[in-house]
């Protein structure tokens, strides 16, 4: 039997850590334990990036992505900028199941859940519709005209005890994002990656960037050639960064529209962590060690 283990983005994976690891010590399939991780993350309301009480987009609306995948079949389940639903991840958990796509978008996939009878719910609050009204004031006056603050992803990577590897996002992507934007989160290889034969990664930041580099691909694709887990974040993410930088100045950053930070997992349940800047902490459990930990996260400089 495998020692199972599971990681999840931010300090507010503690959330999904606690919640995957109970189901994990029970038996259940690592996809069941990322699935239900991540609904634990989307109901909370005080997580202002992810689910109920997510950042609303230009037009006042919350728009969310999510998606899961199964290790041992390179199987995907993606949805894009749903509206009404406090659980994106069970509507993409739908589509990996039943459906012989990997991403349905906006109506489609509201149609889809509620076919299955998914609960709809309201999305915003009254904290993140305050937010949303600060900052289109600001965006207004021009005192800051860009976007994308406060934008987080639930991303969580899980090994079952059965050996299998499975990954999964939430999120409601980039504050005043255009209606109809989608960032790497739902977009298979970027925002996530997950594969029996080497591990699982995920990403949180600027999808913008971290989808030219496919990052979560490139990760396991690391993985598969040797690398450890901590390797491989930080080669694919600093492969990335030179890549980008001709062009960009994305190396130590400080701006919401250039930070990215990945986490992986291997089949032993190691994992490894990089960004590039200073702030990325994420929630770590194992069955070896029962204590549920928060680490800070590589830097890359
Ligand atoms: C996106 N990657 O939609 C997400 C947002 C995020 O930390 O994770 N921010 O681009």
């Amino acid at each position: 039997m495998v020692q199972w283990a599971i990681a999840a983005t931010w300090p507010f994976g503690q959330s999904a850590v606690r919640v995957g690891s109970r189901l994990l010590d029970q038996g259940m399939s690592g996809l069941d334990a990322v699935e239900q991780a991540i609904r634990a993350v989307e109901l909370d309301p005080s997580v202002d990036s992810v689910g109920v009480g997510g950042v609303p987009n230009c037009e006042g609306e919350v728009q969310l992505d999510a998606a899961l995948m199964r290790g041992q079949d390179l199987a995907v389940g993606a949805v894009a900028g749903v509206k009404g639903f406090p659980n994106p991840i069970s509507i993409a958990r739908l589509v990996l199941e039943k459906t012989p796509h990997h991403l349905l978008v906006g109506e489609g996939a509201e149609r889809y859940a509620d076919a299955y009878g998914l609960e709809r719910g309201p999305l915003l609050t009254a904290s993140s519709l305050e937010t949303w009204r600060k900052r289109r004031e600001k965006q207004a006056q021009a005192e800051d005209p860009s976007l994308g603050g406060g934008h987080d992803t639930v991303g969580v990577v899980a090994l079952d005890m059965n050996g299998d590897i499975a990954a999964g996002t939430s999120t409601s992507g980039l504050a005043l994002k255009l209606p109809g934007r989608v960032g790497d989160s739902p977009l298979v290889g970027s925002g996530f990656y997950a594969d029996n034969a080497a591990g699982a990664a995920v990403g949180t930041g600027c999808g913008e960037l971290i989808m030219r580099g496919c990052l979560s691909f490139a990760i396991v694709e690391l993985m598969k050639g040797g690398a450890s887990a901590q390797q491989a974040c930080e080669e694919a993410l600093n492969r990335l960064i030179c890549r980008l930088e001709q062009c960009l100045p994305v190396r130590n950053a400080t701006e919401d529209m250039t930070k990215m930070a990945v986490l992986a997992i291997d089949q032993k349940g190691n994992v490894g962590a990089a960004a590039n800047h200073g702030e990325f902490d994420f929630a770590y459990q194992t069955a070896r060690d029962r204590e549920l930990r928060i680490i800070r996260a590589r830097i890359i400089a």
